[in-house]
């Protein structure tokens, strides 16, 4: 196999190819219903498991090497920030995403991080600026800290809530200075472990309090993206708060934030939740709070975020079903937070890796719109509910229609035939459609 410096630029060569470095499915100019397949799909580079990541497990240490040759904090810092880019160019990906920590070295003091964390932005725009490359969200890390450990903005220290604060602003300027378009609220340990020394009323309105802050502020220094929540049920703390789509469209709702945030879908995370993909993408869509995506897969079989290279084509297309249906992504994208395995420690392995998860939302951008013009499963879904097309299923949609008026429709009714929901016949024309040649 070739080695990772051999690499110029994976090529796409079709369904047939062999080739490991190539893509089979992806080809990021060919235009796909009006619109290129890289604007359709909109694919993310995560900084923290591709140029951070090393392999690491609870049971064992790196078994990959990241430092690209460096000891000096900042000259490591670019030279994994050209690796970045780098491996942006050699995969057609347009777009990245990072935390705060994963872009520059920690100082002593918060004051020395900023001043890192604000040189590698510089540095980065020059990057972007050079090579077209676009930041998709950005995100402050307020979990992975040791002053974290009872919550950020669900603190019960007030002290650690400010800092949070000021680890989101040095974000959202970062935001502002690169031209990003998203930045993600991720609680990873905004939840509780027990609610024996919890008061969660208190931390619910905290943490809409630093959503709140936080826009404020973002619009008036001129930041126009969104602002996402990722929903996750649990891990680290045992119960997050932003459990899933639904729970966070009514926190969304009950402090008013509706309007600014959008959700950022992870696939692992909504299996977690016991949900599928799909129906945390069909939560946000018919709440009108669908942002972006955090592309990955969990094993069924381990109960924690494995953050596996999507590979399941039925669900990626379900997915991508999704995103068409609500018209394409607007600020949000597909981004890849997603880890190569402990085993799979090599360079190239980033690359096939990449390949991998790519070609399959490429595969299923396809099919998701063979599904489409097929129409069979779309018609059956619009004629099963044809009832509320006239009748008195129309008056119950138009909202015309009393509880005396359906009581007295009712009474005069004979025998109700609910028809068949044909699952498995509907199943079969999916497989059909995925498979044919
Ligand atoms: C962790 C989350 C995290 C967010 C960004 O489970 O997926 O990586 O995407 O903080
Ligand atoms: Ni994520
Ligand atoms: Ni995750």
């Amino acid at each position: 196999m070739k080695k990772f410096d051999e690499i110029k630029k994976v090529p796409f060569e079709g369904p047939n190819s062999k080739e490991p470095f190539a893509f089979k499915y992806y080809n990021p100019d060919e235009v796909i219903h009006g619109k290129k397949m890289r604007e359709h799909l909109k694919f993310a580079l995560s900084y923290w498991h591709t140029i951070n990541y090393c392999g690491t497990d609870m049971f064992g240490g790196d078994t990959e090497e990241k430092t690209f040759g460096e000891t000096d904090p900042l000259k490591m810092y670019k030279k994994k920030a050209d690796f970045a880019f780098d491996l942006m160019e050699k995969l057609s990906i347009d777009y990245y995403c990072f935390h705060d920590v994963d872009i520059a070295p920690q100082g002593k003091t918060f004051k020395e991080t900023l001043d890192y964390f604000n040189q590698m932005v510089d540095y980065l725009s020059e990057k972007q600026k050079a090579t077209g490359k676009k930041l998709l969200w950005d995100t402050a890390n307020n979990f992975g800290d040791k002053k974290f450990m009872a919550g950020a903005a669900t603190s019960p220290n007030a002290d650690v809530f400010a800092f949070s604060a000021a680890k989101v602003k040095a974000c959202i300027d970062a935001d502002v200075k690169l031209g990003g378009t998203g930045y993600v609220f991720w609680g990873g340990r905004e939840g509780y472990d027990t609610l024996i020394n919890t008061n969660m009323g208190l931390e619910l309105d905290n943490l809409a309090r630093l959503l709140k802050i936080s826009r404020d502020y973002g619009r008036k220094i001129g930041y126009k993206g969104d602002f996402y929540i990722e929903p996750k049920p649990k891990e680290p703390t045992k119960h997050q708060y932003d459990f899933d789509a639904a729970t966070c469209a009514n926190f969304l709702r009950k402090y008013d934030l509706i309007k600014d945030f959008k959700l950022n879908i992870e696939a692992n995370h909504a299996t977690l939740a016991g949900h599928t993909f799909q129906h945390e993408l069909r939560v946000a869509r018919v709440n009108g709070i669908f942002g972006s995506i955090d592309a990955n897969q969990g094993d069924m079989l381990l109960g924690w975020d494995t953050d596996q290279f999507p590979t399941n084509i039925y669900d990626a297309t379900l997915a991508m079903y999704e995103v068409i249906k609500q018209g394409g992504f607007t600020n949000g994208g597909l981004n890849f937070d997603a880890k190569t395995r402990r085993q799979s420690n090599t360079l190239e392995d980033i690359l096939l890796a990449y390949i991998a998860g790519m070609d399959t939302f490429a595969l299923a951008l396809r099919t998701a719109f063979k599904i489409i013009e097929d129409g069979r499963i779309d018609d059956f879904v619009e004629k099963r509910y044809d009832s509320y097309n006239h009748g008195i299923g129309k008056k119950i949609v138009d909202d015309q229609v009393t509880m005396e008026e359906l009581s007295s429709y009712a009474l005069n009714l004979k025998d109700i035939e609910v028809e068949s929901g044909r699952q498995e016949y509907l199943e079969s024309i999916f497989n059909n459609i995925l498979f044919e040649k």
